[in-house]
This record gives C-alpha cells, structure tokens and sequence, in this order.
C-alpha cells in the first residue's frame, strides 16, 4: 500500500495513516488463508464475501462504481482484502484533506467505523476482494451513511471516531 495527499501528491507514510485509525496488514496473496484466518480470530471477523469490481463482473456496474465513490461512512469497521488487481481507498484526514490509499494484491485493509471514505479502482479497472464482517454483526451488511446526511456529525459511530481520531 502506498499513501499521497490527493490534493499535493505528497506522500504520506504509513505512520501517519495509522494514526487516523486505518489498519494494514501485508498478506500472501499466493496462499493467503492462514494469515486471513489468524486476523480473523483475533479481531473476532466471521462473515465474508468476495466482490470482483469490473464493467463486465459486477451486476450494476454503474450504479455500484457511483456509491463506492460517494464519500460516506458506517456504523462499523470496513474490512477489505484485495486479491487482485488494485484500487483507492480515499480517507479524510484531520483537516479534513483526501488521503489516497493505493491499495493492491496482498493488501489488507481496516477503516475504522465512522471514519469519511470512498472507494474506486485503480488504472487496471479491476478490483477483487474480499469483504470481512466483524462476527458481532447480524448479517454481512455495511449501510453506507452519505456524508451529506443531515446530523451526520452526531451520528455514534462518527462522534466517537471523532474522539479517539482526530480530536487530540
Ligand atoms: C465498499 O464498501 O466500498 C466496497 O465494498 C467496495 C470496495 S471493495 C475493495
Ligand atoms: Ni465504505
């Protein structure tokens, strides 16, 4: 995974990103299974799906590839791993800038709940991966909550990023 400042292109290190509460882990793409299914009892995943993002893969491409990009957040954590391909995770930082997380085969990433992102893919125009679900969760849902949303600020899961993220 690589960082920059959307606006500047500056690089951005890792650290950094990781103090906005964005976790990342380098995985086998090869042989990915025990690594995946360590993370998975550690940080208690239990459901899963595979998504493959493309023009001739994805059942409504257009209208998919629109909210991916829509920037928004969840109740709770967005866990990806890509398989293959690539793609930008957008983030916010605290001055509220797009940091662009490039993101690639072997790339494990964790978005913390109630942090702003958006997601598209890369020059290659594909993206697979697969989607994690913390097991306390009922269904493998993620509802994305459009920062447009009237009270978004007050909304839990924002609020309390807000607190342990950004308000130092
Ligand atoms: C999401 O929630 O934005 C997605 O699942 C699409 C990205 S998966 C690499
Ligand atoms: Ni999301």
């Amino acid at each position: 995974m690589r960082a920059f400042c959307l606006g500047s292109g500056k690089e951005v290190s890792l650290d950094d990103v990781a103090k906005l509460g964005v976790l990342y882990w380098k995985i086998d793409s090869e042989n990915y299974e025990p690594q995946i299914q360590q993370i998975c009892a550690d940080r208690k995943y239990g459901h899963r799906s595979i998504v493959e993002i493309s023009p001739t893969t994805l059942p409504n491409y257009d209208q998919m590839i629109t909210k991916f990009f829509t920037e928004h957040i969840h109740d709770f954590e967005e866990i990806r791993f890509i398989i293959k391909g690539g793609g930008y995770f957008d983030v916010r930082d605290k001055d509220d800038t797009w940091i662009r997380l490039h993101v690639v085969e072997g790339d494990l990433i964790v978005l913390p709940a109630g942090i702003y992102h958006r997601f598209r893919t890369d020059e290659t125009n594909y993206t697979k991966a697969m989607r994690l679900f913390l097991q306390e969760m009922d269904a493998p849902i993620w509802t994305p909550i459009d920062r447009t949303t009237e009270d978004i600020e007050q909304n839990s899961a924002r609020r309390s990023y807000v607190q342990t993220f950004l308000s130092q």
